[in-house]
């Protein structure tokens, strides 16, 4: 029997990968972040398939307890996959909370890296560990296209705590044989996407335009330039970097950059609006064909640091995995998203 235990399992990547695993017949855990409101909108047609209960990757005996179980009732299991996907992923919102971000997306690697070196030999040898690295490792990139031998120069306290889980799953490897693999993933999309990203908010806005329940979209720098994947097809990814013979790093992205300018357009020609700029810095707006302002820049959205340019290279994932991406181009990936 192959198990999976995926953190973040509620979020887009949790979500699409639970998806994937079913279909490959995983036997599946997660752990639900406790929160006032139901979290599960995303997993709900499934969760019948899935074996859930209350974690956070703030309580390391919590976490002990539930693996050190899943492994104790399935002895005879094969291979036990851990996608660490869970994350106070939002980059802004690292700048008002660094301590917890921390917390989750550093410490919390290592938490869960120490559960699996508690194991005996025999059993982690059966144990693959998935650690959920970011493009924003290269923060104010040092040489341009990125690819896994790029240094690294985060500017956010999201991409500091990522980088000491980066390294920490890497000494993990080195230095006690763990099969421990950092994907390093570009920016990646969906319907799925959470509403306070830039995709989202921005294809929320212009639905939200068309059914006349607001009149513009407020966004901060719509000149920084992102590599923008589907989800869908990056847990794929992750899935394949575990089925490796040794484990490695690898950048999932797609080779192209585009500006969050040409992403509203984009989104905005869909539905037939032709979006034409006027003004710079904070008074620059974006209009339609009938000289409606449907863009307006609030500085409230800009970030104390910014990360301007990510263009990945994924090379090596493509040659060493033989990864592939449905979604090839990025309007097929925005079409998606109005779905
Ligand atoms: P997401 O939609 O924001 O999902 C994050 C998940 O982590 C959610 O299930 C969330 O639970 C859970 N979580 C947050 N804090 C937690 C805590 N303290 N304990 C346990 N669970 C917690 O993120 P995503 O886009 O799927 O990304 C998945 C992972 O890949 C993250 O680690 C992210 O940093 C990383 N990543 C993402 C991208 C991207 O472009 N999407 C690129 C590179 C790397 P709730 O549902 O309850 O909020
Ligand atoms: O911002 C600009 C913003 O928040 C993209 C996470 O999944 O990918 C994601 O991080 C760009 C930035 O994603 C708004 O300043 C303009 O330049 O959608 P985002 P992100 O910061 O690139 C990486 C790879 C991850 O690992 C992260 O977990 O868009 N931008 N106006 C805006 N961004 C937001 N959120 N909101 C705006 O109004």
């Amino acid at each position: 029997m192959k198990l999976a235990f995926i953190t973040g399992i509620t979020g887009q990547d949790g979500s699409y990968l639970a998806e994937l695993l079913l279909e490959k017949n995983y036997k599946i855990f997660g752990i639900l972040r406790r929160t006032s409101l139901f979290n599960t909108t995303r997993i709900d047609h499934i969760r019948n398939k899935l074996h859930l209960r209350y974690g956070d990757l703030t309580d390391g005996s919590a976490l002990s307890n539930y693996i050190h179980e899943i492994i104790n009732n399935d002895k005879d299991f094969s291979v036990l996959e851990i996608y660490n996907l869970a994350a106070q992923s939002h980059v802004k919102i690292s700048f008002e909370l660094p301590e917890y971000t921390n917390d989750v997306d550093g410490t919390g690697t290592l938490r869960l890296l120490e559960i699996i070196r508690s194991f005996p030999q025999y059993i982690q040898n059966k144990i693959k560990f998935y650690q959920a690295g970011t493009s924003e490792l290269y923060g104010k990139v040092l040489e341009t296209p990125q690819n896994e031998n790029t240094p690294f120069n985060p500017v956010s306290p999201y991409a500091a705590a990522k980088l000491y889980a980066y390294y920490i799953t890497k000494i993990y490897r080195d230095g006690y044989g763990l099969f421990a693999t950092n994907g390093i993933l570009f920016n990646h999309e969906s319907p799925r996407r959470g509403e306070n990203f830039v995709t989202m908010k921005i294809v929320n806005g212009v639905k939200d335009i068309i059914a006349n329940k607001k009149d513009y979209i407020q966004l901060g720098n719509i000149d920084s330039l992102r590599d923008w994947g589907h989800a869908k097809d990056y847990v794929y990814g992750m899935w394949l970097m575990l089925q490796q013979e040794k484990p490695d790093d690898y950048v999932l992205a797609t080779g192209k950059t585009f500006s969050v300018r040409l992403f509203v357009e984009k989104a905005f020609r869909i539905k037939n609006i032709n979006i034409t700029w006027s003004g710079t810095g904070i008074n620059e707006v974006g209009k339609d064909q009938n000289g409606i302002i449907r863009v307006k820049i609030n500085p409230k959205y800009y970030r104390p640091c910014e990360v301007d340019l990510l263009l990945g290279d994924p090379t090596k994932a493509i040659k060493k995995l033989e990864w592939s991406r449905e979604f090839d181009t990025l309007d097929k990936l925005i079409s998606d998203m109005f779905h």
